[in-house]
């Protein structure tokens, strides 16, 4: 059974402009057509597909003052940033279909200023292989996707770190990092500077998945709002071959669905980010099913006997 009773509406973000490979641009399409709706439907939750929003295309050009696409990124960043505070108005859990990691600057933009007008505690757990952690002047590759971590607590270009209208969006100490295996010499400097939580792949293996998750979920209460951005490389790529920037050691299958079915259990969580699947990249479709079967263990679906 679900845990949260919550509405929820899909947002497809069909777009790849901060990413380093082109094809995440298709992952809002994967997604329905492996069956996300009806999976969730199929939870007892009422669905509401959105359709896609419109953005400018990707340019496909160099780094300029260390940004790719810097232009489009801030324009797709307002179209997620506006659609998400959309469905967070109607009191509706949003479901962001990425489209890249870029946009889960946009997303928890809006989702902080909710928290803000409703005096809520946030709190956002970040699966992923990476940190997403990089700026302009430490980037090694000037792929935007790489950057939303910094700009969610200030360090970026100002359209990035204000597109709120306030900054920064949240603190450091808010977010836990989960799955971390891919850290750049200047990120690791910036994350022990400003104290971001990582929860790396080593700390899993030392603590194992459960503990790791437990601590990452401490103290929630009634009036905190949980955000998951789940980028989907945060899986080892054994089991999900379809993102742009796969790193070998993630998670397994089995302890993917417990932090999944962890966080369920938490009762906590308001809105979601599914991002990074690329098709291109992709065997029949498979990281987008595995993709959605770990979703639905984050709505209630129980591996439990008795449950
Ligand atoms: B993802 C890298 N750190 O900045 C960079 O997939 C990779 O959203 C970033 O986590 C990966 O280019 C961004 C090398
Ligand atoms: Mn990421
Ligand atoms: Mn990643
Ligand atoms: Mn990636």
């Amino acid at each position: 059974s679900p845990v949260s009773a919550l509405p929820v509406s899909l947002i497809g973000a069909p777009t790849d402009v901060g990413a380093g490979d082109r094809g995440a641009r298709l992952g809002p399409e994967a997604l329905r057509i492996a069956g996300l709706r009806e999976a969730l439907h199929g939870l007892g939750l009422d669905v509401a597909d959105r359709g896609n929003l419109d953005g400018p295309p990707n340019p496909w050009t160099g780094p300029v003052d260390g940004y790719r696409h810097l232009d489009e990124v801030i324009a797709w960043n307002r179209q997620v940033m506006n659609a998400v505070s959309a469905e967070l108005g109607l009191g509706r859990m949003p479901i962001l279909l990425g489209g890249d990691h870029c946009l889960g600057l946009g997303s928890i933009t809006a989702v902080a200023q909710h928290c803000r007008a409703h005096g809520k505690k946030l709190r956002v757990l970040w699966l992923d292989a990476h940190a997403d952690f990089n700026t302009n002047d430490i980037t090694p590759s000037g792929n935007l996707h790489g950057m939303p971590v910094a700009c969610l607590i200030g360090l970026g270009p100002r359209e990035l770190t204000h597109l709120g209208g306030e900054a920064p969006a949240m603190q450091a100490g808010q977010m836990r990092q989960i799955g971390t295996r891919s850290v750049d010499a200047g990120e690791k400097q910036l994350i022990r500077r400003h104290g971001l939580p990582v929860y790396d792949m080593r700390r899993i293996g030392d603590l194992g998945i459960k503990r790791v998750m437990e601590d990452a979920l401490a103290d929630l209460d009634e009036d905190t709002h949980l955000h998951v951005s789940f980028d989907v490389d945060f899986l080892d790529p054994s089991i999900a071959p379809g993102v742009g920037t796969g790193v070998a050691g993630g998670p397994n299958y089995r302890e993917a669905q417990l932090a999944m079915e962890m966080i369920a259990e938490s009762g906590r969580m308001g809105s979601l980010d599914i991002v990074e699947l690329n098709p291109i990249l992709d065997r029949d479709n498979a990281t987008a099913l595995i993709a959605i079967d770990l979703v639905e263990s984050l709505f209630g679906k129980s591996t439990l006997v008795r449950d």
